[in-house]
């Protein structure tokens, strides 16, 4: 068996962690790459690229191109220095190969400074190779062209090989995922394209191509500034308060990179940061870090000055009203640490106090030398310490007093949830009258509650929180929720486990999800982060028969289980496409898109910053044509990728 990975056999413990890589990869890929679905077929690029990118950061090779071919499979090219080729001692196995075949987590490879690997656990290439049909190695190096090939999930199947003469270096890497593997094997290009864009403004001076053969597509990403320009692109049609400020250093050999601004009519802090270009989604040492340097800042210049108007000074919740910032880290392979399972959450303790101090030192600095930007920023930051004073007053009044008075004001347009169990219980915010007449009629009362709306909701894009709560629809709304809005927003509060955003499967449906989800990210953002936000998925076919003067249905979401319905039902079916949720009556919308058990719901989630920002402004902004555009290009109505399937609540 083993002869597969190594043509000159001997059977060596290192031999058994060759078979172990690439069979504990295939027995169980969700636990390397994330998921089977779409998210875990483009890690097998991420997986790829990032050796790509730990060679670029190295200081090998200035670009570096991903391609997405014709047949379905993807190119990932560097000119680094090409992956070594002479042969490892203990195995007799080429260092490529072994690079392509076993896990490499615990250092075995490791002596580079810097690692990226966003893998869950080092796998690396390997995983790539294991859930592939084919994986094609070639590296330009010393003057040679050497090639390998992996088949049928990384059996070993031409032996590294010299091909030829070159003055290239570098490493070449094309593979076709395995389609009995993932639910999906369709390459997305703006997934790709995006995440090749984001990599750029981390590396700067490292330029990236994308190229889709599928679509004649192609983007070439190079900044110069690096994240400094991501910041601008993250704000490009916000108000802004003073200028963007960047800061770079070194300390204790960690490299840091900042860049944060303010702006006006944000009510959201949007801090993303990275360790060694990955992005840490859910913070951890650096993030703390540059939140306390930020704070004692501007604290310190606030009291100096006379700025504060009471004795207590601001929260930092107060100061981070509006800000958006980039942390970038790179740190030495020793230290880096991380929390949790899946590499979210940067735990390296130095990164803490180093960015704390440094963020501390030149902002203090900046304070001092840009006084009205200074006043101005500190104006704000008192002005939302009062909101958030009054909030929390008026909170506590309400606990105390009835409150009764908040659910008799929206009564006529809610129906409520029996239960008081708020974790438990669902709010369905459903499109027209007549579809939330049904889900009153089909839901199960005691824990689901509806709300309809009435037309397209208001369009929230950077507009003041004042105009915002003037809107009927969005007061309702936040009453509803009852866990207030803005910086004043508190997952605790609220009574509701999830809420879900019930319209119909067209582009009006998809709009008016849109605008909600705009509503959501820019004055109850936490609701998305904590993962409470859903959008029902109702099926698009209803197949039936009359069977004894009783029909029968079954339902499809796409055309894999559409083909199912069919046979399940047998001859004589009727296939009809369901429209809008008002072509179903009560009891087949609980059955197919309210049912916990049944009910297929997509969770709303925030992976790249760049495509929330590009697709809230495109979908957002005043241009009808290029909206209608990105819609049809990228609502798939049939997308039924990321789906819970059959929720439990129980
Ligand atoms: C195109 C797709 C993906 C890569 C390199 C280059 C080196 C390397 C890769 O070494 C094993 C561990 C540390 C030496 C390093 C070449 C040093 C000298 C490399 C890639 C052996 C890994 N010469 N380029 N790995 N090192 N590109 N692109 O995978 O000690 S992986």
């Amino acid at each position: 068996m083993a002869d597969k990975y190594n043509n000159e056999h001997r059977y060596t413990a290192d031999d058994i962690d060759l078979l172990d890589g690439i069979e504990g990869i295939r027995k169980r890929p969700a636990m390397y790459i994330g998921s089977t679905n779409a998210s875990g077929l483009h890690h097998l690029v991420w997986e790829v690229l990032d050796n790509a990118v730990d060679e670029a950061m190295s200081g090998f090779g200035k670009t570096i191109t991903v391609i997405i071919h014709k047949d379905g499979s993807v190119s990932v090219m560097d000119e680094g220095r090409g992956i070594p080729v002479d042969i490892h001692k203990k195995t007799g196995v080429p260092a490529v190969q072994l690079i392509f075949t076993t896990l490499h987590s615990g250092g075995k490879f490791s002596s580079k400074v810097y690692a990226t690997s966003s893998g869950l656990h080092g796998v690396g290439a390997t995983a790539t190779n294991a859930l592939s049909l084919y994986c094609d190695v070639t590296v330009y190096r010393d003057g040679q062209i050497y090639h390998l090939r992996f088949e049928n999930g990384g059996k070993l199947k031409t032996p590294l090989e010299v091909l030829g003469n070159t003055k290239k270096h570098g490493t070449l890497v094309r593979f076709k995922p395995d389609p009995n593997v993932f639910s999906t094997v369709d390459f997305k290009w703006d997934t790709i394209s995006n995440h090749l864009r984001e990599k750029a403004f981390l590396l700067k001076g490292v330029k990236f191509v994308a190229i889709d053969e599928r679509q004649n597509l192609k983007e070439e990403y190079y900044y110069e500034n690096g994240i400094l320009e991501y910041l601008n692109v993250l704000n490009e049609n916000k108000r802004k308060i003073g200028d963007s400020i960047y800061y770079e250093g070194k300390e204790n050999n960690i490299e840091m990179e900042i860049a944060f601004m303010y702006c006006y009519d944000d009510y959201n802090e949007s801090i993303y940061s990275y360790a060694n270009n990955v992005r840490t989604k859910d913070g951890g040492t650096h993030e703390i870090g540059f939140k306390t340097g930020i704070t004692r800042a501007v604290n310190d210049f606030a009291v100096e000055h006379n700025l504060l108007k009471s004795k207590t000074k601001l929260e930092g919740s107060d100061i981070r009203e509006g800000l958006t910032a980039i942390v970038s880290l790179r740190i030495p392979e020793e230290i880096l640490e991380y929390e949790g399972q899946t590499k979210g959450k940067l735990g390296t303790p130095e990164a803490q106090t180093i960015v704390n101090n440094f963020v501390y030192s030149n902002f203090t600095y900046y304070l001092s030398e840009n006084k009205e930007f200074a006043i101005n920023l500190i104006k704000k930051c008192v002005a939302s310490s009062e909101v958030r004073i009054a909030a929390r007053k008026a909170k506590e009044e309400m606990r105390s007093n009835k409150k009764q008075k908040v659910e008799m004001i929206i009564s006529d347009k809610l129906t409520p949830a029996q239960s008081k169990n708020y974790e438990h219980n669902e709010l369905f915010i459903v499109e027209g009258e007549s579809a939330g007449g049904n889900a009153r009629t089909g839901r199960n009362g005691l824990f689901q509650a509806i709300l309809p709306l009435r037309g397209k909701p208001l369009n929230t894009d950077s507009i003041t929180l004042d105009r915002m709560l003037k809107n009927e629809e969005f007061a309702t709304l936040i009453n509803t929720i009852g866990a207030g809005y803005g910086q004043n927003f508190n997952v605790e509060d609220m009574h509701y486990g999830k809420v879900i955003i019930m319209t119909d499967a067209d582009t009006d449906g998809a709009h008016i999800q849109t605008l909600l989800l705009t509503f959501f990210y820019n004055f109850m953002r936490p609701i998305i982060t904590s993962g409470r936000l859903y959008v029902a998925m109702p099926p698009l076919y209803c197949v039936s028969k009359e069977i004894n003067h009783k029909e029968i249905f079954e339902y499809a979401w796409d055309d894999e289980s559409l083909k199912q319905a069919k046979e399940k039902v047998g001859r004589g079916a009727t296939v009809s496409r369901f429209k809008g949720l008002g072509e179903m009556n009560a009891a087949q919308l609980w059955e197919t898109t309210m049912n916990p058990k049944t009910r297929h719901l997509l969770k709303i989630g925030i992976d790249n910053p760049l495509v929330v920002e590009q697709r809230i402004s495109v979908l957002m902004g005043k241009d009808i044509a290029a909206r209608r555009k990105w819609v049809e290009e990228n609502v798939d109505f049939s997308e039924i990728d990321n789906f819970e399937i059959g929720i439990n609540n129980g």
